[in-house]
């Protein structure tokens, strides 16, 4: 299983069998966990051909939110005896990790999309578990190389099986504007017209956008919007000449450089333009965050970037929701209720700003670039991503902690750890999934298990039990050398 649960143990000579005649039976009501029951039961009827009709009440597997609130918001407790399944929490999203982890204990074809022959068989065990860190995310990279609406959807799933919880959208950079903005149409009409290495780019209509937050609700993850500033804006400055300093727009950019591009820090209208943009993003994401991105303003004075990202922090906290950015926004003021993304590589100078962040009471979440980065080579063979920041090995990115990776870091300022996927060289889905595979899952034991259950030689095995799983999801992962994968 991954992530691994916090107590685990076995009922030894007890093993329990999905029979045709099983019921979904749900204790507590409300739509949210009634919803929970039918996407488990919609999922094993495709594998098992079985009718598993939903009944309130108790049932062959029994999902039930009248659970202790000791139990957290996405804790749960799960039991399989020889005669039942029973699912306990004190909400339909801890219901929902539990029922994730039921998934990982029966096997692997049950995930798929065609009628299998059984048995079903899980064996005794009781479980019970919560996570470490209420943040575990990945970030898409659908700037560089946008993405469609069915592609995120799987990037929902797949991110979810391993109980990650948001989804970070990287909305806007240089080679692309993602999102439509009613108010500054040309930014798709312009904005969202290529993409690096000149492809066709695209945009989520305001449905689009819609329909990614509801399933990813429905998933019990939450959109992280980032519309990246002050620098990373050519594909807005290309837009909208009045947005540049000297009133020029520069052509649409579909090269891979960072740090030419700079807002214009001094104009009224980049505050008016933030404003509209923040506004539109907040009134269609039910999650408590907007990402504002503040990384890399090479070409932004220093002075100017510190006045801007106070600024630009006010207008995100007007409309409703607490600023998140990259860790160089530690060096401005931040608005109380604050998230700082740390993604140093072990130097001074990231780790002096994200302590900078905890002092001034922000919260911090862990995306070290030279283990956490999805987009890193693993090894110098990979062939495509890239290796700024060393090569990441299935094992570099998994042994690390998050509580103590930045030295004099409050270990009480971390709320958790999220897997950034940047896309400048990952131009498909087989891609994406050959870098977050087998790596992601490593991050999202980090951000779940306690920290004494983090032990690379037991993980590897559970890792490699993992493919056959994948093999029938379809997924493209890499057979990296240092698992044994048979
Ligand atoms: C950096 C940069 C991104 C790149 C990425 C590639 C951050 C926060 N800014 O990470 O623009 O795409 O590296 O690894």
């Amino acid at each position: 299983m991954i992530p691994q649960p916090v107590t685990q143990s076995p009922l030894p000579d007890q093993t329990f069998t999905l029979q045709s005649s099983a019921t979904v039976g749900l204790v507590g009501d409300s739509d949210a966990a009634s919803r929970v029951a039918d996407h488990l039961a919609t999922l094993l009827r495709v594998s098992t051909g079985f009718p598993l009709p939903v009944e309130p009440g108790t049932g062959t597997i029994t999902l039930s939110t009248d659970g202790p609130s000791s139990l957290g918001a996405e804790g749960y407790e799960l039991r399989v005896d020889s005669t039942a399944v029973t699912v306990t929490a004190a909400t339909p999203e801890g219901l929902f990790r539990g029922v994730t982890t039921l998934r990982q204990l029966l096997p692997a074809k049950a995930e798929a999309g065609t009628e299998q022959a059984g048995p079903w068989e899980i064996d005794g065990v009781e479980i019970s578990d919560a996570p470490r860190y209420p943040y575990r995310g990945v970030m898409v990279d659908v700037s560089r190389h946008f993405r469609s609406v069915a592609e995120i959807k799987r990037c929902i799933d797949l991110a979810s099986l391993y109980k990650l919880n948001r989804l970070h959208l990287h909305l806007s950079d240089d080679q692309g504007w993602r999102v439509q903005v009613d108010s500054w149409p040309d930014l798709t009409k312009h904005g969202a017209s290529s993409e690096v290495g000149g492809g066709p780019g695209g945009h989520y209509t305001k449905a689009d956008y819609a329909e990614i937050v509801m399933y990813a609700a429905d998933r019990f993850m939450t959109v992280v919007p980032e519309i990246d500033t002050p620098g990373h804006t050519n594909a807005a400055l290309s837009s909208y000449a009045d947005l540049n300093a000297d009133g020029e727009a520069p052509p649409y950019y579909t090269a891979t450089e960072v740090g030419f591009s700079s807002l214009a820090v001094h104009k009224d209208l980049t505050y008016e333009f933030l404003d509209d943009v923040f506004r539109e993003v907040a009134e269609q994401t039910p999650g408590d965050v907007i990402h504002l991105g503040g990384d890399e303003a090479h070409s932004t004075p220093h002075s100017d970037y510190l006045a801007f990202v106070p600024k630009a922090a006010e207008l995100v906290v007007k409309h409703g929701k607490r600023v998140m950015g990259w860790h160089e926004i530690a060096d401005a003021s931040l608005p109380a209720g604050s998230i700082v993304q740390y993604w140093g590589t072990d130097d001074d100078r990231a780790q002096d700003l994200t302590r900078n962040a905890a002092a001034q009471g922000a919260e911090v979440v862990m995306s070290p670039a030279n283990r956490a980065y999805l987009d890193m080579k693993y090894d110098q063979d990979t062939p495509y991503g890239l290796d700024w920041a060393g090569l990441i090995s299935v094992e570099t990115s998994y042994s690390w902690d998050p509580a103590t990776l930045i030295p004099g870091l409050a270990e009480s300022a971390v709320i958790g750890v999220e897997g950034p996927l940047w896309s400048e060289t990952l131009d498909d889905m087989a891609k994406l999934e050959f870098m977050a595979f087998p790596r992601l899952p490593g991050i999202a034991e980090l951000g779940w298990s306690p920290a004494s259950a983090l032990d690379w030689t037991t993980y590897k095995v559970r890792l490699a039990g993992q493919a056959t799983r994948w093999d029938v999801l379809g997924v493209n992962f890499y057979r990296a050398p240092e698992i044994d994968w048979a």
